[in-house]
């Protein structure tokens, strides 16, 4: 008895070596992944202990004082709801009202298309929640096709097209000649890309370029994609930050829809009501009909469950809160306005700054340039020896996210890119 029981240990502790061994194994060849273009940055910043350091990276809106900012129209719906609202599950397709609300800040207060039930619409985790939902649908009825992604583009989206397993190709669409669009040769390659291609486009606030087109050169987009059959995915992170007012930035999206396109559309409440952590947005698909929006939806859906089952309620919550009150929408875009016009102020001010300094380079494109971002012309050396030197944070794109620049620190950024930028 006593030998046996012997034996059996000695087994069991092979077998737990050998298990241990087997075990530790388990993750050997993973490495560690490459760091990301935008969040690392974030990363790197919060490590560095200079007093002087600047951050200019990620696209979050600061105030003047360079502290992030909850806008007035969320605190005063956060004191609404406070108390208030049970936190059980949301539907799969999540606040059927946020997204009501959402859908017309996009196709508009009285569009045809939201009476006549022809959009597929779920609320997404934020901006890119709603691009990686659209891509898994788009392999999953799709899977042979392709999208075309314009150049440069947010980094996030080829990440998101590449998990999804679909096929990336690209058009143009920044010069870094002209600092400006183009134009011919995107027209080109939306001509020659195969009939009834995915094309993705940003709405309104090009990232990371600054470069939108114009309402012509839109209608001749519109005009070229449905001559050719193919499909617009329209991500639409900074709906207010163009112009300040959000109907505005609707443009292009009423242009299309204008013209009978039938489109899918991205939009997050990450920028324009600074709920970036709350991580609320919307997904859409302007369908035929009832009928196919409503098996869209319900494909959406099926996506979603064994994704993340839900969304989260409180955001939604805030947002509808907000949106289905007139008097906190008025807030909102006297808020979005108040964004937008500090960023533009910020604009001038970077390049009043560089042309005092007497920098050779001309510095126009700052102020041409729309939305959160400008797109500099730095080379990714010059922005290493702007880190480096003056600790100041920006992806090496040479992408400075202007809704981090404070009338603090626009007198430093501008000096330190003319040190590194002077010689070139
Ligand atoms: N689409 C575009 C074009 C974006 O620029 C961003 C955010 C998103 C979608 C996603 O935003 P959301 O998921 O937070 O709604 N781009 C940021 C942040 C602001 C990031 O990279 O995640 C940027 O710095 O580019």
């Amino acid at each position: 008895m006593a030998m046996r029981s012997l034996i059996s240990e000695r087994v069991s502790c092979r077998s737990s070596v050998l298990g241990a061994r087997w075990m530790s194994s388990w993750w050997r060849n993973v490495e560690p992944a490459a760091k990301d273009p935008i969040l690392g940055v974030t990363e790197a910043f919060l490590a560095d202990p200079s007093p002087d350091k600047v951050n200019v990276g990620v696209g979050a809106y600061r105030d003047d004082n360079g502290k992030p900012v909850v806008l007035e129209c969320v605190r005063e719906a956060e004191r609404r709801i406070a108390g208030t609202a049970n936190m059980e599950y949301l539907p799969m397709g999540g606040s059927v009202k946020m997204v009501e609300e959402t859908l017309k800040l996009a196709y508009g207060d009285n569009s045809e298309f939201i009476k006549d039930k022809r959009i597929a619409a779920v609320q997404s985790l934020s901006g890119t929640g709603a691009c990686r939902l659209f891509a898994d649908f788009q392999n999953r009825f799709h899977p042979d096709s392709q999208i075309y992604i314009p150049v440069p583009t947010w980094s996030n989206h080829h990440n998101i097209w590449r998990d999804a397993h679909v096929t990336q190709r690209t058009f143009h669409y920044y010069h870094p000649g002209t600092k400006g669009l183009d134009f011919a040769a995107l027209m080109d390659d939306i001509k020659n890309a195969p009939n009834g291609s995915f094309f993705l486009l940003h709405a309104c606030a090009h990232n990371p370029t600054g470069v939108d087109p114009s309402e012509e050169q839109w209608k001749e987009i519109s005009y070229q994609i449905k001559a050719k059959g193919h499909f617009p995915f329209f991500d639409m992170a900074y709906q207010g930050f163009a112009s300040g007012d959000p109907e505005r930035d609707a443009k292009a999206i009423r242009i299309f829809l204008k013209d009978g396109h039938l489109l899918g559309l991205a939009q997050s409440y990450a920028k324009n009501m600074g709920l970036y952590g709350q991580r609320v947005g919307c997904l859409s698909v302007l369908c035929e009909d009832e009928k196919q929006a409503v098996a869209v939806k319900s494909q959406l859906q099926q996506l979603a469950r064994p994704m993340y089952s839900n969304p989260p309620v409180h955001g939604a919550l805030i947002v509808s809160t907000i949106l289905g009150d007139a008097e906190l929408k008025k807030l909102w875009l006297k808020e979005v306005q108040g964004m937008a016009d500090r960023i533009i102020g910020m604009r001038t001010a970077l390049r009043e700054n560089l042309e005092k300094l007497g920098s050779p380079l001309s510095w126009k494109h700052i102020t041409n340039q729309i939305g959160m971002f400008c797109y500099s012309g730095l080379t990714p050396e010059q922005v290493d020896r702007l880190t480096d030197e003056y600790h100041i944070y920006m992806t090496r794109n040479g992408r400075i996210s202007m809704a981090g620049v404070t009338t603090g620190n626009v007198g430093y950024l501008a000096n330190a890119i003319h040190e590194v930028t002077k010689s070139a």
